[in-house]
């Protein structure tokens, strides 16, 4: 280690607690130095929310206005400022105080928030001193660093991919495989559509508006959702929304959506709401298919051509196999509360029309959701309507401008996450001791926990890696994984946690060194325009300088490998700054485009701030393989429609057999496992107004949807009478996991039963004691952990029960946005 540690702790006098905000410090002093016109200059940029231009006067933000080309802006745009100028900003390189004095023994107690203001040589020495320790002690198994989240958009900045760069230049680590979004269906679609057709282009809007005389929204909420994009949005796809209310009002299209609320899309487009109990749309289906059976209202034609399996199927839901219990729709509606009757219309529906089913994925984001989206695609098939315009299902229709017309234009490629040919890592030693070297996403925690246990996954044996380092970068776990207080305990089996962020979230509080990096705002890069349209390339021109001691990703990480030997930082950057990587990738787009896409030279793009690719073509999901499925084949082992699958039934799994079938969940309300304890069903879902976690801090934007400063917890009007709560009120929200408080919103959008806190929630706990309650409302402080099958292993953050309650007493303050408690020393 080259700091000394003795040293460096002998000059700690008293242990005062300061916490770090004032406005006084929101402008850096080189930003304050620099000298613009009075009124400013006029900046391009772009984000997760959309492009913009933004008035920069003397050095700051000034004004932001929508980009000329985007004709729905989402309301985000006004919180990119306060994303900026942000009391919650990391200023400086902070080490947690108690992992200083880990010579007097290691203390793993995360979460009192106390840090102690380091130098950037020291934070950088101390991040590389550990990635030694931990490479020769434990090996790479011992190292975690695979994470995948929302950093912000920009092709070369991506800041990920830096860091992984740079790791993979001392050597290898644990990765993952998957993501949180879609990792049920990413896993199960491969086997029965032939591809993850979550990530795929799906029929376009237009083709949809004209064909479809039914479209099924189901567990999905696209007027919201759209609203941001992996890449820049273009927010195009909101024009097909305004035709598609148009044609609800004239009575020309049937939309319904399929949800136990009614969403903001449904409200929107002023169309039909088919309410069902939570978790229970797979006896839903398997009662509509038990209708269309049995009222031979499917199509037996497209079944016989492009199907595979269905008589097992079909033996299951008509009682003849495995449990023999008929779905009969008087079965269902016990449990997905929608009469007989009801169900029995809905499928005759469904079969007297062409109709489009849109499911979102939110619906695999719970216990066996693998099968919803399995049984979606064996209605489709019934229907017969796949591969047409207008019909069949798409499991994607609501996410980064899917369906918009595309052109097929080359975007820009970005900075390379694995190392160049050639290259070999300091430490080129790749022997995990048995371990696995990959693992589902969502299981990091179980592996943090039971080193060694084997579990399965999708066809495989995964044996848990006894990580002991975690670095997180791009994405904040804190927020994002499930059960806060089985986190809390896990944490105690890390050593070190080393998070780089702009902002200080809850994965700064519980790391032990964390790096200032600057926001997307603060930085030159490149995005593509209009993610899976290609629309256009666009320049994201630096608005003003790193605040604070902040820096950029690349040069935070050009100091980590300046450590790793002489002239590593420029293999590391192939020696190029930032305008010479913007400018390369720009070059290599237009010469992958040359003879179909022409693209000006590139300072003439980046004086212009963008370059579109003209108006994109429409397409259909599936229409060669309906055209003809010997010469295109889906991707599934037999080519066709797999509605029982032989590879799936080998595996011999408990939660996911050869077809679809109905699991009964671990919780379950509305009269499900778990509901005489804890009646209320969570539902997480993703925030109207922040990408997640971003932007909940930004005060302005908190400011239109808190609750005394709280989260909103969305209750129905019944349930809050019941409880004596109203409008307004703080309420304690709690299971056997954890307890948060939230402000109460009381909205007849909710039905009995169900409680809607938005994921992304920042949580702030009282203190680092297992149980502390959480002050702002983290949802994820009282949801379930638990794989969705041993097939997919995914997020079941929608399997989960709470109770609530009027909070009684006085609440402590919120604590979740008031960056560290700097000790000084
Ligand atoms: N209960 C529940 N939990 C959920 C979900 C749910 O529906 N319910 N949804 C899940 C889903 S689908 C997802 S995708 C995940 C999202 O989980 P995440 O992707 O972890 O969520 P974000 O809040 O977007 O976190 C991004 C973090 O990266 C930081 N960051 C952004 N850009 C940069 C950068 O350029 N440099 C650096 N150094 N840092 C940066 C941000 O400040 C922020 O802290 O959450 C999952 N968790
Ligand atoms: N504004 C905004 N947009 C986003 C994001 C964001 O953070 N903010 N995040 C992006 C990301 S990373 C993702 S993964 C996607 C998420 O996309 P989704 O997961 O599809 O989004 P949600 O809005 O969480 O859920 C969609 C709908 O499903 C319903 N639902 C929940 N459970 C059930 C159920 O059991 N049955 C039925 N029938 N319906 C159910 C909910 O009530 C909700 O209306 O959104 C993306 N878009
Ligand atoms: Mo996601």
């Amino acid at each position: 280690m080259k700091m000394n540690r003795r040293k460096f702790l002998k000059g700690m006098l008293s242990v005062s607690a300061t916490a770090v905000i004032g406005p006084s410090l929101l402008v850096s002093t080189d930003a304050k130095a620099s000298s613009e016109l009075l009124d400013g200059v006029w900046r391009t940029t772009g984000s997760h929310w959309g492009a913009f231009r933004a008035r920069v006067v003397g050095g700051e933000v000034a004004e932001i206005v929508p980009f000329s080309h985007d004709k729905n802006p989402s309301q985000m745009i006004d919180g990119i400022k306060g994303l900026i100028y942000n009391p919650s900003r990391v200023r400086y390189p902070m080490v947690r105080l108690d992992w200083l004095k880990r010579s007097e023994g290691w203390n793993t107690t995360r979460g009192d928030n106390r840090f102690v203001r380091v130098t950037w040589d020291q934070a950088l020495d101390l991040f590389y001193a550990e990635l030694e320790r931990v490479q020769k002690t434990y090996g790479p198994s011992g190292l975690l660093a695979g994470q995948t989240g929302w950093r912000q958009t920009g092709q070369f900045q991506s800041c990920t991919t830096h860091m992984q760069r740079a790791l993979a230049m001392h050597g290898y680590f644990v990765k993952k495989i998957g993501d949180y979004s879609t990792g049920a269906g990413q896993t199960i679609l491969p086997y029965v559509l032939g591809s993850t057709e979550v990530y795929a282009q799906q029929t376009s809007w237009p083709l949809v508006l004209e064909n479809a005389k039914q479209i099924i929204i189901w567990a999905n909420d696209p007027v919201k959702n759209a609203q941001v994009g992996w890449q820049c949005p273009t927010h195009d796809v909101y024009d097909y929304f305004a035709q598609l209310k148009d044609k609800v009002a004239k009575g020309e299209t049937r939309v319904i959506c399929v949800d136990p609320v009614a969403s903001k899309t449904q409200k929107y487009l002023g169309c039909e709401h088919q309410y069902i109990n939570p978790q229970t749309d797979v006896p839903f289906m398997l009662a509509i298919a038990h209708t269309l059976y049995t009222e031979k209202l499917y199509d037996k034609n497209f079944l016989d051509v492009y199907c595979l399996g269905f008589e097992d199927f079909i033996g299951y839901v008509m009682g003849q196999t495995k449990d023999k219990v008929e779905k009969t729709p008087e079965w269902a509606a016990e449990i997905c509360g929608i009469s007989a009757d009801g169900i029995r219309d809905f499928a005759r529906m469904l079969a007297s029309d062409r109709t489009q089913i849109m499911f979102g994925w939110c619906v695999q984001r719970q216990q066996h959701g693998e099968q919803p989206y399995w049984m979606g695609a064996v209605i489709a098939s019934m229907l017969g309507g796949i591969g047409l315009p207008g019909g069949g299902v798409s499991y994607a229709h609501h996410y980064s401008g899917i369906g918009e017309p595309a052109t097929g234009a080359a975007g820009p490629g970005g900075f390379p996450r694995n190392l160049d040919p050639g290259m070999t890592p300091l430490h080129n030693n790749n022997d995990f001791k048995g371990f696995s070297s990959t693992i589902p996403v969502a299981r990091w925690i179980e592996s943090i926990e039971e080193p060694g246990k084997e579990i399965n996954y999708n066809g495989n044996k995964v044996k848990l890696p006894p990580i002991k380092m975690v670095v997180v970068s791009g994405n904040n776990p804190w927020h994002h994984h499930q059960d806060h207080n089985r986190m809390k305990k896990a944490y105690h089996n890390i050593e070190t946690a080393v998070t780089i962020d702009f902002a200080w979230t809850a994965t700064c509080r519980f790391s032990d060194i964390v790096l200032p990096a600057c926001t997307q705002f603060e930085r030159d890069d490149i995005d593509l325009y209009g993610a899976y349209s290609a629309t256009g390339v666009l320049a994201m021109h630096k608005l003003v300088d790193p605040l604070y001691q902040s820096r950029t990703d690349f040069d935070i990480f050009k100091g980590l490998t300046q450590r790793f030997g002489v002239g590593k930082d420029k293999e590391f950057a192939q020696d190029m700054n930032d305008m010479q990587w913007v400018e390369k990738l720009y070059n290599e787009c237009a010469e992958a485009n040359k003879g179909k896409f022409a693209m000006p030279d590139f300072e003439t793009f980046w004086k212009d701030g963008y370059v579109s690719f003209g108006e994109g073509s429409t397409f259909v999901r599936h229409a060669a393989f309906r055209e003809d499925p010997e010469l295109n084949p889906l991707g599934t082992p037999s080519g066709f429609i797999e509605i029982t699958s032989r590879k799936i039934g080998s595996y011999g799994y408990e939660y996911c057999q050869e077809h679809p079938m109905w699991f009964e969940k671990a919780e379950r309300s509305h009269g499900g496992p778990g509901s005489d304890k804890f009646p209320f069903w969570l539902q997480s879902c993703h925030p109207d107004k922040r990408l997640h976690s971003q932007m909940c801090e930004s005060p302005a934007m908190r400011e239109t949807y808190a609750v005394q400063g709280r989260e909103p917890a969305y209750i129905n009007p019944a349930d809050a009478k019941a409880k004596g709560i109203k409008d307004g009120d703080l309420i304690r929200v709690y299971n056997d996991r954890g307890q948060l408080i939230a402000g109460a919103v009381v909205s007849d959008s909710y039905p009995p039963g169900v409680i809607r806190i938005q994921e992304g929630a920042w949580y702030g706990p009282t203190g680092s004691e297992i149980g502390a309650i959480d002050t702002y409302g983290d949802p994820n402080t009282v949801t379930l952990d638990v794989g969705t099958s041993e097939l997919a292993q995914a997020c079941s953050a929608y399997t989960c029960l709470v109770e609530y309650e009027k909070f009684k007493g006085e609440a402590p303050a919120v604590n979740a946005f008031s960056g560290p408690i700097e000790v000084k020393i």
